[in-house]
C-alpha cells in the first residue's frame, strides 16, 4: 500500500489528524493494535479548552460536542474546607471550557472516518517504523498472521507513551525530560448527578480530590492515592467514604452516590521528549509528553500538536517546507508552558509524602496567594482554559 501519510495509533491525536488530513486532501492511513472497543472504552480525559473544541469544528466533528458538551466558566478550590470560585469567563476576558468525555469525543471521531470511508486498520500488531530518515518511509505490522507494508511520505507517531515510533528513534538523537510523582489517582465513574454544577479541586491533609462530570447524570471522581494500591482494595463504599472526607460538610452531605461503572488507577508522570521531528518521523500526543492529569492538559496539547501537525503538512504539499522545518519548535514551546502549569497545580493541590515543614508552608502560602489576589488567580485562569497560539 502507498499513501502519503501513515498514522500511528488512533487515540485522539490520530483521529484528529486523519480527520484534519481528509479535510485537506490528504491520504491517510491509521494503524492501531487494540480493537475499535477497546480505543473506545478508556475512560480518560474530560475537559477542553476553547483551541481543542475550535479544531474539532475545524475537522467536522463537533455538532454532538456542542449538542451535548457542558460549558463550563468557573471550577471551585477546596483548600482547607473552604470553597473559593475561580472565575475562568470573567479572570480572561470571556473564555470559557467544555467539559466533554474522552469516550465521546472518540466516537465522534471514529464515526466521521467510518462515514467517510477512510482506513483504519485496527488489531495490527508488531507494528514497526522504517526509513524515516529518507523520503521513502515505511511502515510494517501483521494481521492475522500476514505480514503488511505501508510505503508513505511521512509517519505521524501518534501512539501514546508506550508506543513505537518514540522507541524506534535512534537513543542519541532524542532527549527526555521526567519526573514522577510519588502517587496515583484513582478514579470512580458513576452514574449519579454531580455533587456541584462545577468541577471542584480539592486540597486536603488527607490527599488530594477531584469532583468531575461527564453529563448531569454521569460523574467522574478521582481520589489521590499510594502508588502501590490496587484497584480491588478500593470497595465502592470505601471509594465514596474517603471523597466525604475529603469534602467540606455541605459538600459532602450533597454527594449522591451510587454503584461504579469504572474504576482505575493511574500513575502521575510529567515527561517530554525532544525534538519531536525526526527526518521525516514527527511525535505528536502523549507520544512526545505527559502530564500529570491535575492541569486537564493532555487531550488538549495532542490537539494542538496535530494542529500544527496538519498545517505543516497541507504546506508541504503546496511546495512550502517552514511548517515541518520549525514543527518541533512551535509545539515544544506550548507543550513546556503546558508541562509547567500542571507540574504547579500538581504541587500545590496533592499531599506529597517527603515534604520538608519549610516548603510545605512556602507552598500553603503560594496557595494563599494565588486564591486571595486578582493576579494569582488570573495566572491560573488564563493557563487552565489554555493558553493562545503564537503562530
Ligand atoms: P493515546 O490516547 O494514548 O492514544 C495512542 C494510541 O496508540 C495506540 N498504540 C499503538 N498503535 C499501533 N502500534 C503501536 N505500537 C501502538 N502503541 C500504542 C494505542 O492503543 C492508542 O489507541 O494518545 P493520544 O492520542 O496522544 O491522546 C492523549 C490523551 O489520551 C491523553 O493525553 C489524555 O487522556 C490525558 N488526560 C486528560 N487530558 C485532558 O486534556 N483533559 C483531561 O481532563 C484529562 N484527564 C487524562 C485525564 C488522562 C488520564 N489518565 C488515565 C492518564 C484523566 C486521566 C485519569
Ligand atoms: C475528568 O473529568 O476526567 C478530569 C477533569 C479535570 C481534570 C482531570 C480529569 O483536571
Amino acid at each position: 500500500m502507498r499513501v502519503q501519510v501513515a498514522i500511528i495509533g488512533a487515540g485522539p491525536a490520530g483521529l484528529i489528524l486523519g480527520q484534519l488530513l481528509h479535510k485537506a486532501g490528504i491520504d491517510a492511513v491509521i494503524v492501531e493494535m487494540h480493537s475499535p472497543d477497546y480505543v473506545l472504552h478508556r475512560i480518560r480525559a474530560g475537559v477542553l479548552e476553547q483551541v481543542a473544541v475550535d479544531l474539532l469544528d475545524a475537522a467536522g466533528v463537533g455538532a454532538r460536542m456542542h449538542a451535548e458538551g457542558l460549558v463550563h466558566q468557573g471550577f471551585d478550590l477546596l483548600i482547607d474546607g473552604v470553597r473559593r470560585r475561580i472565575d475562568l469567563h470573567g479572570l480572561t476576558g470571556g473564555k470559557q471550557v467544555m467539559v466533554y468525555g474522552q469516550t465521546e469525543l472518540t466516537k465522534d471521531l471514529m464515526d466521521a472516518r467510518r462515514s467517510a470511508g477512510l482506513l483504519t486498520i485496527y488489531e495490527a500488531s508488531a507494528v514497526s517504523v522504517h526509513d524515516f530518515d529518507t523520503d521513502r518511509p515505511r511502515v510494517r505490522y501483521s494481521k492475522g498472521h500476514v505480514s503488511h507494508e505501508i510505503e508513505c511520505d511521512f509517519i505521524a507517531g501518534c501512539d501514546g507513551f508506550h508506543g513505537v515510533c518514540r522507541a524506534s528513534v535512534p537513543q542519541n538523537a532524542i532527549s527526555n525530560f521526567e519526573r514522577v510523582y510519588p502517587f496515583g489517582w484513582l478514579g470512580l465513574l458513576a452514574d449519579t448527578p454531580p455533587v456541584s454544577d462545577e468541577l471542584i479541586y480539592v486540597r486536603h491533609p488527607r490527599g488530594f480530590a477531584l469532583c468531575s462530570m461527564r453529563s448531569h447524570t454521569r460523574s467522574r471522581y478521582y481520589l489521590q492515592c499510594p502508588l502501590t494500591d490496587k484497584v480491588e482494595q478500593w470497595s465502592d463504599e470505601k471509594f465514596w467514604d474517603e471523597l466525604r472526607r475529603r469534602l467540606d460538610p455541605q459538600t459532602a452531605e450533597s454527594l449522591v452516590t451510587g454503584p461504579s461503572i469504572e474504576k482505575s488507577i493511574a500513575p502521575l508522570r510529567s515527561f517530554v521528549a525532544e525534538p519531536l521531528r525526526f527526518g521525516r518521523l514527527f511525535l505528536a500526543g502523549d507520544a512526545a509528553h505527559i502530564v500529570p492529569p491535575t492541569g486537564a492538559k493532555g487531550l488538549n496539547l495532542a490537539a494542538s500538536d496535530v494542529r500544527y501537525l496538519s498545517r505543516a503538512l497541507i504546506e508541504f504539499y503546496t511546495g512550502n517546507t517552514e511548517g515541518i522545518d520549525r514543527y518541533s519548535e512551535r509545539c515544544l514551546r506550548r507543550i513546556w508552558k503546558a508541562e509547567r502549569f500542571s507540574w504547579w497545580m500538581t504541587m500545590l493541590l496533592h499531599r506529597f509524602p517527603d515534604t520538608n515543614p519549610f516548603d510545605q508552608k512556602a507552598l500553603e502560602a503560594e496557595l494563599d496567594y494565588v486564591v486571595n489576589s486578582v493576579a494569582g488567580r488570573t495566572t491560573l485562569a488564563e493557563n487552565y482554559v489554555g493558553l493562545p497560539f503564537n503562530d
